[in-house]
C-alpha cells in the first residue's frame, strides 16, 4: 500500500474549515452543507463503482423531465443527495435534473439559508460501458423566505458555491467557494478525500478542443468554420488541434480545466438553445472556470450573467482557455456577415 504523501495530508474536511476562516462571518451554515453534500458524494462513489455488482445497472421504466430514460443508478444518486440534504438543516429549497419540480424541505425538518441546484449523475449514457460519469452542483443563498422557484433562478454570479464529483479511475472532488478552484482525490482505505492540486489554474496556452463533430453539419456556419480552422496545419499556432471527447460533458470539462483549451456543445438543428442545461451544469461549470482563469459564454453572453426563466432552460456552451473561447466567439459574430 502506497503511504500518502505528507504534503497531501490536508483533508476536504479541513480544506473546507479553513476556506470559512476566508469569510468573514461565516456561520458554519455553509461549512455543514459541504460536508453533507460530501458524504453523499462518498455513497454515490461507492455504488457506482459497485453498480456491475449491485444489480443497479439498466434503466428503470421511468422517464425523466427531458423524456430521457432513466438509469437506476441515476435515480440512486438522485434519491441519496436528496434525503442527505433534507437532513442537513442547511437547505431552503433544492433543483435537480431528475425532478421537474423544486425539491422542498418536509416540514417536519430543520430548514436552512442555501439553494442546492444539481445535476446527480452527468453522463448517465455511459453508465452502462464504465464510463467516466460525475455529479454537478451549485450552491446560492436563499432569496425568499421560505424557499421557492425564484430561488432557484438566479443568475449564476449569485453563487456562493460549486463543484463537482468525478467518478472515474479515481474519485475526484473539485469546487469552489469563490476563492479559487481547490481539487481532491478520495481514499476509500481511510474514507477521506486529500487535497492534490490547489487554486487550479486553466492553462492558457493550449492545443485541445472537446466537440461532438458527428454533430457537424447540424451546426451554424460560424460553428464549423471555427471546427475547420482548428483544424488547418499551422505550426506557430499548434494547430491542428486535438480532439478529444468522452461524452460526459464534467469529464471533458475537468480534462479542459487541468489541460486548457476549448468545450464546446453548441446549438444545432435538434437543440435550438444547445442541449446542457443553464442552472444546474453550465451555472456550476462556468463558477469554476471563472476561478481557474478561464472563460465560459453563450457565444455571446457571459454564462454567469444569464438569467435563467426555466431551471431545465438549456443554454449553448463554450468554455475554457480565454483565447480559445474569445476566438469561437470572433467566428460565430462573422458567421452572418
Ligand atoms: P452528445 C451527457 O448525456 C450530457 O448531458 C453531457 O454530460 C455531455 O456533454 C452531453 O450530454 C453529450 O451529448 O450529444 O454529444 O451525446
Amino acid at each position: 500500500m502506497a503511504i500518502i504523501k505528507t504534503d497531501q495530508l490536508v483533508t476536504l474536511d479541513n480544506h473546507i474549515n479553513n476556506e470559512e476562516f476566508k469569510h468573514p462571518g461565516a456561520s458554519g451554515e455553509f461549512t455543514g452543507l459541504l460536508h453533507n453534500l460530501t458524504f453523499a458524494i462518498k455513497i454515490i462513489s461507492r455504488d457506482v463503482r459497485r453498480a456491475g455488482l449491485n444489480d443497479v445497472l439498466g434503466m428503470t421504466e421511468d422517464t425523466n423531465v427531458h423524456g430521457e430514460q432513466v438509469k437506476r443508478l441515476d435515480e440512486h444518486a438522485n434519491e441519496t443527495i436528496i434525503r442527505i440534504m433534507q437532513n442537513s438543516g442547511r437547505i431552503a429549497v433544492m433543483a435537480s435534473e431528475e425532478n421537474e419540480e423544486i425539491i422542498t424541505v418536509p416540514e417536519n425538518r430543520k430548514r436552512g439559508k442555501y439553494v442546492l441546484v444539481f445535476d446527480p449523475l452527468d453522463g448517465s449514457s455511459n453508465i452502462d460501458v464504465n464510463v467516466t460519469i460525475g455529479t454537478i452542483f451549485g450552491i446560492y443563498k436563499k432569496i425568499t423566505d421560505t424557499g421557492g422557484v425564484e430561488d432557484v433562478l438566479q443568475s449564476g454570479y449569485e453563487q456562493v458555491g460549486a463543484g463537482y464529483a468525478l467518478y472515474g479511475s479515481s474519485t475526484i472532488f473539485t469546487y469552489s467557494t469563490g476563492k479559487g478552484v481547490n481539487m481532491f482525490a478520495y481514499d476509500p482505505t481511510v474514507g477521506e478525500f486529500l487535497l492534490i492540486n490547489e487554486n487550479v489554474q486553466i492553462p492558457q496556452k493550449s492545443t485541445y478542443y472537446s466537440v461532438n463533430e458527428g454533430n457537424y453539419n447540424k451546426w451554424s456556419s460560424g460553428m464549423q468554420s471555427f471546427v475547420d480552422y482548428l483544424k488547418i496545419i499551422d505550426k506557430d499556432s499548434g494547430r491542428p488541434y486535438t480532439q478529444r471527447y468522452i461524452g460526459t460533458g464534467i469529464a471533458d470539462i475537468h480534462r479542459t480545466l487541468l489541460y486548457g483549451g476549448i468545450f464546446l456543445y453548441p446549438s444545432d438543428m435538434n437543440h435550438k438553445n444547445g442541449k446542457l442545461r443553464l442552472v444546474y451544469e453550465a451555472n456550476p461549470l462556468a463558477f469554476l472556470i471563472e476561478q481557474a482563469g478561464g472563460r465560459a459564454t453563450d457565444g455571446k453572453n457571459r454564462i454567469l450573467e444569464l438569467k435563467p426563466k426555466n431551471f431545465h432552460e438549456r443554454t449553448p456552451l463554450f468554455l475554457g482557455s480565454i483565447n480559445d473561447v474569445l476566438k469561437l466567439e470572433e467566428f460565430l459574430a462573422n458567421e452572418n456577415k
